[in-house]
Formats: structure tokens, C-alpha cells, sequence
């Protein structure tokens, strides 16, 4: 079983073994098995150890298992699916893929054979859903309750998509709009767009837009999108489009319900409508991976390296504070690790010393464009966007 073996030994290294570490393991590990859902097939090739899965559809990173070196493995990245994933088939031949540009001087399809020939580039990016830190609000919206592992840190190899509207002659005027349709097969006796895949956002995001086939250096797998996907950098989640098959440059929004009424910043009581704000850029966040509170034990006292993450789609991470008193007082941590650019998340740590005794810590970030992680997350209806320090804040025991 994945963490009874490392929370045994942390507890044995604090001096702490407790009621957990004495129990027989095969005792523990046979109910920890029961408990966790097996791996959907597109997926089998993910770290179980790493993950939570909630549904076939929704499997979530461990803050245990987030690492401290920057890139998010490809086998522990979280997946989340609004449709059942595409048929393994349309991995087989990837530069067959076909994607239709409209909107643009001279509409095309092109495939992603003839997109490789026109630019390349590689970006590091940021994915969050923008329902991640949902499993904090109180009032327990419906949909996954993603904790801090809806998120990780990756780097996509593709054509800017710029360069692919340059090379069909540039946008039509008055375009407004980019959107990205999905490739899944849509369910029959539907209106398909109530249940199509297609976000537009701002046309300014085309000039960060990347068309991606690679992911972490290797081919993109059909989980996080492959053969091809819209990657908007700072953009949340669900705006990078997977499985991509058509790009459109237009004065209005799409009509899809995904756009329309899906993914609203709904106040608390309202129904979604489309006049409420989209979840478009990131706001600024940050949160602590380590150290983690042991279930039922307790850490060494003492120096302790407090680490986590940072990141914001409006700009580059300026600051990291950390508390270690619950955010009474704060002190600034160390940006460490490459800067991968403004869409990568930084990693932060600050030294401490622990005490024994009971420590809440929590981080703040703030970002060039000066937006500091607030306090208290905006409540509104579906669980968006929360980067509440306090929702994100441990409270860790040491002896
Ligand atoms: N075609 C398609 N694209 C999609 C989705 C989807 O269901 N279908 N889900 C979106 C959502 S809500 C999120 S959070 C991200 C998840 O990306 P991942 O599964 O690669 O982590 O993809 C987005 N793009
Ligand atoms: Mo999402």
C-alpha cells in the first residue's frame, strides 16, 4: 500500500511510532486497498501511489506526492474529463490529426504533420482546474472536492498558434474571440452543444497560445489531450481545450453551454448565467507541500525547510511570505529552483524552527502585477477559483 510505508517511517524518525506504526501492515494496507479506486484504463499508466482517484474521470495529485523540483511528473498529473476520453485510436497516427482553423483570411484544415513544419516552440505552464480548492468551501459544492491537487507544473512542445494564423493569412477583423473545440465524440439524441467541449477566451490570449503534441518531453498521451491541444498559458484549466479539432477566431462567444453557463463566477444563491465573469486567467495562489501533518503522529521538532508552490496567471510571482503562527506574523521565503517563466509555478521555502507544539503555516504570494493571495476565498456557487491562504494553511503537530 502507497503511504502507510512512508508515514511509518517518518513517524519511527520523529521518535513517535504510534498506534498507526505498531499496527501489523498487512492489516493497514489491506484497508487502505479497499478504500482506493483502481486507475480508469486510458490512465493505467499513472503513479496510483501518487493520486486520488475520485471517479474514472477526476483522479487528483496527493499534496504528499507534488515532489519539490518544479515539473509535475506526467504520471501523477491530475486528469479531469467532462466527457468520456476519446478512443486510444486517435493516438495511433498523431500526425493525421486534423484540426480546422476558421475566422482567418484563408480557412484551412491542416493536420498536425503540416502543423510541425510551421513553427515550434516550448512553454512552461501552469494546469489548474479551476475547481481545485473546492474541497475547502463549506457550503460543499457540487463536483469534485479537489483539494490542492487539481494542479501541476508542465512543459508543452508545440507550434505557437500565432504562427499557424500568420501562415492562413492572418485574423479576419473584428474577431474578439478564440475558441477551442474539443475532438470527443459527442453523445447521440443531444443537443451537442449542451454537451460540447468549447471554451473562447480574450483574442489576446493568442499570443501566448500554444498548439501542443509533446508534454514533459514525451508524445502527449490521450489523458491530458493527445495527439493535440490548445495549451493557454495562465489560463485556467478548462480553457486548454485536449483532443483539439477546430480553432476559431470570432466576433461572439461560443454558444456551447460549457461557455455559457458553465464555469460562471455564480454568487452564492444565483443561478449561472452567461453576464457573470468566466473562469479565465489564474488568479494568484500559493500553497505549503511539505511538511504535511502526520495522521495520528506527530513530526520532529526543530529546523524545518517549509516548501510549496506559487504561481499567478496575471503575472510572475514577486513575494512568498510564510506563517508559521497562523498568519499573525510573516516572513519572506526564498524563491528557489529555475524560473521557468511566467506561466511556471516557483517553488518557495523558508527555514524555520519548529518547536514542539502545534504550528499552523500558511503562505502568501503576491505577484508583479502587485494581486496579493487574499485571506478569505470568494464564495460563489460552483467552488471556483479558491486561493484563500487560510483555506490552504496546515496545522502541523511536533515533538
Ligand atoms: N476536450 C476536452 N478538453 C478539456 C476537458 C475535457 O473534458 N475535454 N476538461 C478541461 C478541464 S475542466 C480541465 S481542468 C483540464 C484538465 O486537464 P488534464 O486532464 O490534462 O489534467 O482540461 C480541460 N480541457
Ligand atoms: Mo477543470
Amino acid at each position: 500500500m502507497p503511504t502507510s510505508l512512508p508515514v511509518r517511517r517518518r513517524q519511527l524518525l520523529a521518535g513517535t511510532a504510534g498506534a498507526i506504526a505498531a499496527a501489523p501492515l498487512a492489516t493497514w494496507s489491506g484497508v487502505a486497498a479497499a478504500q482506493a479506486k483502481p486507475l480508469p484504463a486510458y490512465a493505467a499508466w499513472k503513479d496510483a501511489d501518487s493520486l486520488i482517484v475520485h471517479s474514472s474521470s477526476t483522479l487528483e495529485t496527493k499534496r504528499s506526492a507534488m515532489g519539490s523540483s518544479l515539473i509535475t511528473p506526467s504520471d501523477r498529473l491530475y486528469i479531469r474529463n467532462n466527457l468520456p476520453a476519446p478512443p486510444e485510436a486517435i493516438v495511433a497516427d498523431r500526425d493525421a490529426w486534423q484540426v480546422a482553423f476558421d475566422g482567418v483570411s484563408t480557412p484551412a484544415t491542416l493536420t498536425l504533420g503540416q502543423l510541425k513544419a510551421i513553427d515550434v516552440t516550448t512553454v512552461a505552464t501552469v494546469l489548474q482546474c479551476s475547481g481545485n480548492g473546492r474541497g475547502f468551501f463549506p457550503h460543499k459544492p457540487s463536483g469534485t472536492p479537489w483539494k490542492v491537487g487539481a494542479a501541476g507544473c508542465v512543459l508543452w512542445s508545440g507550434v505557437p498558434l500565432r504562427s499557424v494564423i500568420e501562415a492562413l493569412g492572418g485574423s479576419r477583423s473584428g474577431m474578439l474571440y478564440l475558441t477551442g473545440t474539443g475532438g470527443e465524440k459527442l453523445p447521440e439524441g443531444v443537443d451537442p452543444l449542451s454537451v460540447v467541449v468549447e471554451r473562447s477566451v480574450p483574442i489576446a490570449a493568442l499570443k501566448d497560445a500554444v498548439l501542443a503534441w509533446e508534454m514533459n518531453g514525451a508524445p502527449l498521451s490521450l489523458a491530458h489531450g493527445g495527439p493535440l491541444r490548445l495549451v493557454l498559458p495562465g489560463y485556467q484549466g478548462v480553457n486548454n481545450v485536449k483532443y483539439v479539432k477546430r480553432i476559431s477566431l470570432s466576433a461572439t462567444e461560443s454558444q456551447a453551454k460549457i461557455m455559457s453557463h458553465g464555469y460562471r463566477m455564480t454568487p452564492m444563491g444565483e443561478k449561472a448565467n452567461p453576464n457573470q465573469a468566466s473562469v479565465l486567467l489564474m488568479n494568484v495562489k500559493s500553497w505549503i507541500n511539505s511538511p504535511l501533518p502526520v495522521e495520528g503522529g506527530k513530526l520532529g521538532a526543530g529546523t524545518t525547510q517549509i516548501l510549496g508552490v506559487a504561481f499567478s496567471g496575471a503575472g510572475p510571482i514577486k513575494r512568498v511570505e510564510v506563517s508559521v503562527d497562523g498568519g499573525k506574523t510573516w516572513r519572506d521565503a526564498k524563491l528557489v529552483g529555475p524560473d521557468l517563466g511566467p506561466f511556471a509555478w516557483r517553488q518557495f521555502v523558508l527555514q524555520a524552527n519548529l518547536p514542539a507544539g502545534t504550528h499552523v503555516l500558511a503562505s502568501r504570494a503576491t505577484d508583479a502585477a502587485g494581486n496579493v493571495q487574499p485571506q478569505q476565498r470568494e464564495e460563489n456557487t460552483a467552488g471556483y477559483g479558491n486561493n484563500s491562504w487560510a483555506d490552504h494553511s496546515l496545522s502541523v503537530v511536533t515533538a
